[in-house]
């Protein structure tokens, strides 16, 4: 599998971040020398990173050290509480990156295994759909690609979606006890706040899946304090709880439950996917606007078809369907 940290290109702040992980303190004068730049551009990139959330003091006369590792998800941890057999396997864990999403196709094109995993403390491009942005600074929350190889029809490819988000609002219900549900197309919601989003892409190989890279963005304990213009309110399951939240259990358990799931799929075919989606659907027999870009439709959500498109009872008795990416979802 030729991917490594190694072939990645690595950004001076990435590179610093792993200095420091590997043997902190380190004085400014080393880090320096080691990246071969001058003190003043470590100053800033430590400044940059420090902006970013970064827990970087210094420690007079010995330099800088990073903190919050003890909380960090490295792979030997994440390993520690697995029981599944190859969701999580093998795991690639960074301290910061563009995008974990970017980071795992470039791996899947590379030739990762189904059930490989890319995770971060932090992104510096997390991505939404449409190229919205992700924000989450470091350690707080998780951020994390799941590379999948499935048997099915392209249009199917929603339902990788499906299996994430039922897998996510089982993880999080067992470890924290809060109800959450699903908003179609891609958000898991608990009352009327976003708590995490789903990014799936996949690529294809003439009539089939090649891969499908699941990017999920759960905010665990913090959420953006103000709803974006573009967006909705937003929580974290510390808002909701009141107290931090293991983000290692969560993933433990959704890697665990999205195996068992996506074992039954390559026994029983994928519809049984459907009624679990049903479950924890939170616009099913609800009144919801779809807002597309030319045209806008009122109806009462009947739930989602075998490709994942959304069937609404229109007010004028007509059934209709609508893919997600063409309509945007309001209640
Ligand atoms: C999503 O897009 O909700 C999918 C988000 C997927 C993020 C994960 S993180 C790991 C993986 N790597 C990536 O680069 N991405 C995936 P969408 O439905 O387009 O919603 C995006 C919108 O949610 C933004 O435009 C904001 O309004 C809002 N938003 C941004 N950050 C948020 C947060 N932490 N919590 C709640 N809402 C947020």
């Amino acid at each position: 599998m030729p991917f490594s940290e190694k072939t990645r290109a690595t950004q001076p702040q990435e590179h610093i971040l792993n200095l420091l992980l590997s043997r902190s303190p380190v004085s400014g004068n080393t880090l320096s020398q080691e990246l071969r730049i001058s003190l003043q551009a470590i100053q800033q990139y430590i400044r940059q990173l420090r902006n970013e959330g970064f827990a970087i003091p210094s420690l007079k006369g010995r330099g800088y050290r990073l903190e919050g590792l003890e909380k960090m998800l490295f792979p030997i941890r994440i390993r520690e509480e697995l029981r599944s057999l190859y969701f999580g396997q093998p795991i690639f864990h960074f301290l910061r990156v563009d995008s974990t999403n970017t980071q795992a196709r470039k791996w899947a094109n590379a030739g990762a295994p189904e059930g490989a995993l890319v995770i971060s403390e932090f992104q510096e491009k997390g991505k939404g759909r449409l190229n919205r942005v992700w924000q989450s600074p470091p350690g707080k929350n998780l951020l994390f690609s799941l590379i999948l190889r499935p048997d099915w029809p392209p249009q199917k490819a929603f339902y990788g979606t499906v299996l994430a988000a039922v897998s996510l609002c089982r993880a999080i219900q067992e470890v924290t006890g809060i109800p959450t549900g699903i908003k179609w197309p891609n958000d898991l919601y608990t009352g009327n706040k976003k708590l995490a989003g789903i990014l799936t892409e996949f690529s294809m190989d003439r009539d089939r899946l090649e891969y499908m890279i699941i990017g999920i963005g759960l905010n665990c304990n913090w959420a953006p304090p103000e709803p974006p213009p573009d967006g909705q309110p937003a929580t974290c399951l510390l808002h909701e709880s009141g107290h931090e939240v293991s983000r290692l259990q969560i993933l433990s358990r959704f890697l665990n439950y999205g195996e068992s799931l996506y074992q039954r799929t390559r026994e029983e075919g994928i519809d049984f996917l459907k009624e679990e989606w049903n479950q924890y659907s939170l616009v099913n027999g609800r009144k919801v606007h779809l807002i597309g870009s030319q045209e806008n439709w009122t109806g009462m959500a009947q739930g989602i078809d075998e490709n994942g498109g959304l069937v609404l009872l229109l007010e004028d008795g007509r059934r209709k369907t609508f893919l997600t990416g063409d309509v945007h979802l309001r209640f």
